[in-house]
């Protein structure tokens, strides 16, 4: 049986596919990812029509997290048109909001696709598909009716799962009118791979501890559990010395939400072979109560030169009673002094545009930034409000949410309010002067705001790529190959986020094509 999985994301990081893709082959199937970023066209181009009639597929997969989700729903219209092959729609947004994309695919997975994708391809091959499969996790949509098949908690041990490749022989991508096959064109590959291919991403972690009020997590546990499984550091090895044999990856970046929750003997050993073997800087992130010190310096010892930590708000109030984010600021600070005297890159993150917080709450979170021991570098996030998380439920209920912004709305798309420009400042200015500058709506004057504009716009194009090169530089302890490596290897995306912040370009493509579509095909944007 053959099984067609195709992702719409923007960009060819397809980790949940590459595994169900390797574990359908495992089972005897045939399999092909295809990369249709961001497709959003009136008609099936002739090119996909071609491939899929080529192939001719027993099941069509369709990848997708909140942002894919009209693309995804466009696609199935479209393919539905011109073939008969039954479609299956899995990933995070299918798992969060599971009734609504019942509307549109033949099955849908809830949960993980590994097991669920050979099962529906066997029971396609034995019982065919007018026949509702008894699949646990699997909902379907047959002749009008709807069956929904309870989950049975996933306790896949992750190591039993094939170790997927770094670039499969069977991943294909629509460039430019003609489809290629990555494996052959890797240059096109590494085109639509984050930073031109010279970051590999992977997950050596599922699952999250916390139950943070906003965050997906808090409705993908209510299907997962709580429980974080973890690979062994023998199956991650396996995974890197493959992504290895690539000489333009020059990084790797762990997806992990909290790679800290591995003991210190998984990350003793991991950073022992990590060094004997792979030897290339890597980022992790991290939640600042659960940071080690001990692990900090092995991590450090073996390559780590960027920590990602998650802050989202410098007032407790909000982090406590809004966002169920049991930390202080305390302990934020603390882990930023171990971040600082390890002297990794300090990449923080924090939640903006928040509907319950007051303007005293935002003034406490930026006094809260300016104490972090500088430099430091920070990256603002829009709150959205994603399906079945306890504060999307609560915002309905309280009408303070449009139900359907989050399907269109990036997360890095935040208001350029006058108080999100100072945070944005905090990290880049000296602390009396991000003082002067954050005050509440009432006091403040116009010279106020022409400050903060012009110094919002100096520091986003001049401090903010001047702090990044010196921290890096710094993260791979002043070693000049490596940071010149890592300059001109990544000169392209990082001139191109440049000119995007000259023109405050950034993920423009995406709500043009989407705007353009909500004209073109209205009924798509019907409920
Ligand atoms: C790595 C990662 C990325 C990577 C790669 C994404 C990817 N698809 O792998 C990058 C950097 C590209 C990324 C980008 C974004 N991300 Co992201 N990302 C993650 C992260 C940290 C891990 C994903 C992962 O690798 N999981 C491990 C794999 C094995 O699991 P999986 O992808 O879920 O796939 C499994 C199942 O879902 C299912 N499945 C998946 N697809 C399919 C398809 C079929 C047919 C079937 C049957 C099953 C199936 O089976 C898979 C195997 O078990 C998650 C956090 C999380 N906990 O999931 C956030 C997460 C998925 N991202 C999120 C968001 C919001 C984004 C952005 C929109 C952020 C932004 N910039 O605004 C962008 C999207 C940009 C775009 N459209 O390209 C949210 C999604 C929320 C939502 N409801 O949609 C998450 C959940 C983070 C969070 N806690 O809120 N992300």
């Amino acid at each position: 049986m053959k099984c067609l999985l195709i992702s719409l994301q923007s960009n060819s990081y397809v980790t949940g596919l590459k595994y169900i893709a390797a574990n359908v082959l495992d089972k005897g199937h045939d399999a092909r990812i295809l990369l249709l970023s961001g497709y959003l066209e009136r008609d099936l181009h002739p090119a996909i029509e071609e491939f899929i009639s080529d192939y001719n597929p027993d099941l069509i997969g369709i990848s997708l997290m909140a942002i894919e989700y009209y693309p995804a729903k466009n696609l199935t219209r479209l393919l539905r048109e011109k073939f008969q092959v039954p479609i299956i729609w899995g990933g995070v947004h299918v798992t969060t909001d599971p009734e609504d994309c019942l509307k549109h695919a033949d099955y849908l997975c809830i949960g993980e696709g590994e097991c669920v994708v050979p099962a529906v391809l066997e029971h396609l091959r034995s019982e065919g598909k007018g026949v509702v499969p008894d699949i646990p996790g699997v909902w379907t949509r047959l002749n009008g009716k709807e069956t929904r098949q309870p989950f049975s908690a996933s306790e896949t041990d992750l190591d039993s799962l094939p170790v997927q490749d770094y670039l499969p022989e069977y991943f294909f991508g629509l460039h430019k009118n003609r489809i290629y096959n990555f494996a052959q064109n890797p240059e096109l590959f590494r085109s639509y791979a984050l930073y031109g291919g010279t970051c590999h991403m992977m997950i050596t972690t599922r699952g999250c501890p916390f139950n943070c009020g906003y965050c997906a997590n808090a409705s993908l546990s209510k299907v997962y559990g709580s429980k974080v499984r973890e690979r062994s550091v023998e199956n991650c090895l396996e995974e890197l010395k493959r992504v290895k044999k690539d000489p333009y990856v020059l990084y790797i970046n762990f997806q992990d939400d909290c790679f800290f929750i591995h003991n210190r003997e998984w990350i003793k050993k991991f950073c022992e072979e990590y060094k004997k073997h792979i030897s290339l800087p890597f980022m992790v992130r991290a939640i600042p109560t659960l940071l080690d010190r001990e692990k900090l310096f092995m991590l450090k010892e073996a390559g780590l030169s960027v920590v990602i930590m998650g802050i989202q708000s410098g007032s407790d109030h909000v982090n406590f009673d809004i966002y169920n984010r049991k930390i202080k600021f305390q302990s934020v600070m603390k882990a930023a002094e171990l971040i600082s005297e390890v002297k990794a890159l300090p990449y923080y993150e924090m939640i903006v545009d928040n509907p319950y917080e007051t303007e005293d709450d935002m003034i406490e979170t930026i006094n809260s930034m300016s104490r972090l021991r500088k430099p430091y570098t920070v990256s603002l996030a829009h709150l959205t409000f994603f399906p079945g998380t306890p504060l999307t439920e609560k915002a309905l209920k309280d009408k303070i949410v449009d139900p359907e912004a989050y399907l269109s709305r990036f997360m890095v798309n935040i208001d350029y309010t006058y108080l999100n420009k100072v945070l944005y400042l905090a990290p880049y200015m000296p602390r009396a002067l991000i003082k002067l500058l954050n005050k509440p709506a009432s006091v403040r004057r116009t010279i106020h705001s022409i400050l903060t504009g012009s110094l919002f716009f100096f520091a986003k194009r001049s401090i903010e790529p001047l702090v990044y090169m010196f921290l890096i530089s710094r993260s791979l302890n002043y070693n000049i190959k490596w940071t010149a490596r890592t300059f001109f290897s990544n000169w392209r995306s990082a001139l191109a986020k440049l000119l995007f912040n000259f023109l405050s370009k950034g993920d423009m493509e995406f709500n043009e094509r989407l705007a353009l579509a909500r004209k073109e095909m209205p009924s798509l944007f019907e409920k």
